[in-house]
């Protein structure tokens, strides 16, 4: 496959850094006060006694350092331990969601590395994990924000949603269904999280990150870079789960209730992706008569550092550099869709005519989707 080149790419960062040092002060404190609460159930055995965070824990068994939020006050205290509302999301729940404005913000950038104005696109898709509205499109009000032509949707593919966009916005422009593409993986993951469960409450970020896609023929950029092949691959699992949706206006009570939001056994999706990863990963390299070698960087998933070396290891034969496999999640957590495709938009200016890259995404559902690509 010839023909599509990716011309922009933008990262929109939200303002608030929480440290893995904030979250588990404010989670301690936490399980300490419901420990006490809970005093008389944990001694009869009816209730486990909550046990302390720790950042060297969470800085070892994930690699995660600290994480952007939208809003960063409400998880970190104590009395409320879950984020508050954006100051970016509207009174009136109609009006532009602050995810949608992260969309924009990292649209702005990927049009203007792309030297193009928003009225040139004619195909907006926002891929994400979870949605802070489902109707109207918030593709639809980002294309109107940005005056595109053409039509727009919103699709998802959790940690593969930036993969599976881009490939979607290729399938369009080869077919001639549309002649600019814009996507953008919006992931507002904070909401979603429980700051009260110690397995899970350092692992996720907000960011947006936003694609622009081309005909190589139309660009007018000098460092665009043609996407070669792809591979897309799903296997249904359901170890990785957020769980909240319409059933939740069913049973308002519900509403509250952790068990809706994420949830993972993490050592089992270490255990039986990766695997998935590297096959198909070295299926790819066959079918394109490539070798490791043939790659100057890696832009890998960011979920976990130590899931990103295992894969490299097994791929190289060794440890890779930050060069050669770059890692953004000690800055920015996990951002589930967006995470390979920030590690892409930050680690690309020393490309040079020729060079090639891959990208790949790998997570929950289970989703991969990896493509190479290379610098004009
Ligand atoms: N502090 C101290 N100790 C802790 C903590 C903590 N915060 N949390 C757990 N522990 C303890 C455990 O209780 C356990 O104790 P014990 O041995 O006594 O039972 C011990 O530490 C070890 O626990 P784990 O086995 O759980 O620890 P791991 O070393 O496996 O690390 C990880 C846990 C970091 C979760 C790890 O398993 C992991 O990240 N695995 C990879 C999973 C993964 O990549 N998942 C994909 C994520 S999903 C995604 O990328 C996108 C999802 C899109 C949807 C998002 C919507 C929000």
């Amino acid at each position: 496959m010839g023909g599509v080149v990716i011309s922009g790419t933008g990262v929109f960062t939200p303002p608030n850094a929480v440290s893995n040092e904030q979250l588990v002060e404010s989670y301690n404190a936490y399980a300490e006060n419901w420990n006490a609460d809970n005093a008389e159930a944990i001694a009869s055995g009816d209730a486990v006694e909550k046990q302390p965070s720790s950042v060297p824990f969470i800085e070892k068994a994930s690699g995660i350092k600290s994480r952007y939020m939208m809003e960063g006050k409400g998880a970190i205290d104590v009395s409320r331990m879950h984020p508050n509302l954006s100051e970016e999301a509207p009174e009136n729940p109609v009006d532009t969601p602050a995810q949608v404005k992260m969309a924009f913000a990292a649209a702005e950038k990927a049009l203007k590395e792309a030297k193009l104005k928003g009225e040139e696109i004619d195909m907006v898709i926002i891929s994400a994990s979870v949605w802070e509205r489902f109707l109207p499109s918030m593709a639809c009000e980002l294309q109107s924000m940005i005056g595109a032509k053409g039509f727009a949707f919103d699709m998802g593919m959790a940690c593969s949603s930036a993969t599976f966009g881009i490939s979607t916005a290729c399938d369009a422009l080869q077919s001639g269904m549309a002649n600019k593409a814009l996507v953008v993986t919006a992931e507002y993951l904070t909401p979603v999280m429980d700051y009260e469960d110690r397995d899970s409450h350092f692992i996720f970020g907000d960011c947006a990150v936003a694609i622009v896609l081309e005909r190589e023929t139309e660009t007018k950029s000098e460092t665009a870079f043609r996407i070669n092949d792809r591979k897309l691959f799903t296997e249904y699992s359901p170890n990785i789960q957020v769980t909240f949706g319409t059933r939740n206006l069913l049973v308002p009570e519900d509403i509250s209730d952790p068990k809706y939001r994420f949830k993972q056994n993490g050592r089992v999706v270490f255990r039986e992706l990766l695997p998935k990863v590297i096959d198909l990963v070295n299926g790819y390299l066959e079918k394109n008569e490539r070798t490791v070698e043939d790659y100057k960087r890696f832009w890998l998933h960011q979920a976990n550092i130590n899931m990103n070396i295992f894969a490299t290891k097994k791929l190289l034969g060794k440890e890779p550099s930050q060069d050669e496999a770059p890692i953004i999640l000690d800055e920015y957590a996990n951002t589930a869709g967006a995470g390979c495709l920030i590690a892409f938009d930050k680690y690309k200016s020393d490309f040079k005519t020729g060079d090639l890259g891959l990208i790949c995404s790998f997570g929950a559902s289970y989703s991969i989707g990896c493509f190479e690509v290379e610098r004009l």
